[in-house]
């Protein structure tokens, strides 16, 4: 595992010298730049180091740490139990939305629950295909219609049954498209609708997928489905690759759980204070 390590990259500072200068300041903006910390919180850091004018390697990794660590949180999407729940799962093309929704049907079923698929990506056949084998495999019910067929009505339909059957929780794939943006858009925001005429406020979690390797990209990722309907928590995936881990801090949004490998068991909740010492720890 090639993890971006921040804290080492920091220490690394002190290397020639035993404090550090004005063009120590300069390498420690860049740094942060180019691990996709982003403007903000890299100036919070530098304009913090250069007050403080820290005297080790430890006291510049706190400094960083008291910026990072508010700027990073974990989300509790955890199913209403007795409800009927609901996970619209978002994303652009590849970062493993699918993928992911069959390691939640997988670990939800493990705890108990009764998992419905929804196989709301209808953009190709090979989607379809793709969520049946998971349901198959994890025993999740799927709820599906025919390739080209409206979303919408694939989600409704899974709902309604889910409500009728009594079962807990429908994950519902969507397609990723971004070459028609205004369509994708205009398609997530009629099942938002959809899904909250059928379910709790409380019950229902919005989830942007987003890939840990991408770094800067995640960001106007998240921006653009934010605008558009809301996202209540990210899921990493490929999190076992190298990370960006600094477009994360960026993006301000929770983050719910983190996939690292292709199996079902490759998925953790986040872990906030793993993730920081990952990150800080040298
Ligand atoms: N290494 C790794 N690969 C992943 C992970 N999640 C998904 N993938 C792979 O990413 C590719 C795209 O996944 P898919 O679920 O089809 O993406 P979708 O288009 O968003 O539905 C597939 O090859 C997956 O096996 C992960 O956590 N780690
Ligand atoms: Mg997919």
């Amino acid at each position: 595992m090639k993890k971006f390590n921040l804290g080492a990259k920091l220490a690394s500072l002190f290397k020639f010298s035993k404090s550090l200068d004005e063009s120590s300041y300069d390498e420690l903006e860049d740094l942060l730049i180019e691990g996709d910390f982003g403007s903000k919180a890299t100036f919070e850091i530098s304009d913090l180091a250069r007050e403080q004018k820290p005297k080790t390697k430890e006291e510049l990794v706190a400094i960083a740490r008291k910026i990072i660590e508010p700027k990073v949180q974990s989300a509790d999407i955890s199913p209403v139990p007795g409800k009927l729940n609901a996970f619209l799962v978002l994303g652009v093309n590849g970062v493993g939305k699918t993928t992911t929704i069959g390691k939640l049907a997988s670990y939800y079923k493990n705890k108990g629950l009764k998992v419905v698929l929804a196989a709301g990506d209808t953009f190709r056949a090979a989607a379809i295909d793709q969520i049946a084998i998971h349901a198959q495999r994890t025993g999740a019910r799927l709820v599906h219609q025919n390739p080209g067929s409206d979303p919408g009505a694939v989600i409704f339909d899974a709902l309604s049954s889910a409500a009728s059957q009594k079962e807990d929780i429908v994950l519902c794939d969507t397609a990723g498209r971004m070459h028609n943006k205004e369509n994708l858009l205009k398609e997530l925001i009629k099942i938002d609708k959809i899904i909250k005429t059928k379910v709790e406020n409380d019950c229902y979690k919005k989830l942007l997928v987003v890939d840990a390797t991408t770094g800067q990209n995640t960001i106007s990722q998240a921006k653009i489905f934010s605008e558009a309907i809301g996202i209540d928590a990210l899921i990493l995936t490929k999190y076992d690759s190298s990370s960006k881990a600094g477009s994360l801090v960026q993006i301000g949004i929770p983050i719910a759980f983190v996939g690292t490998g292709e199996s079902y068991s490759d998925i953790q909740p986040f872990d906030k204070e793993e993730f920081i010492s990952s990150l800080l720890d040298f």
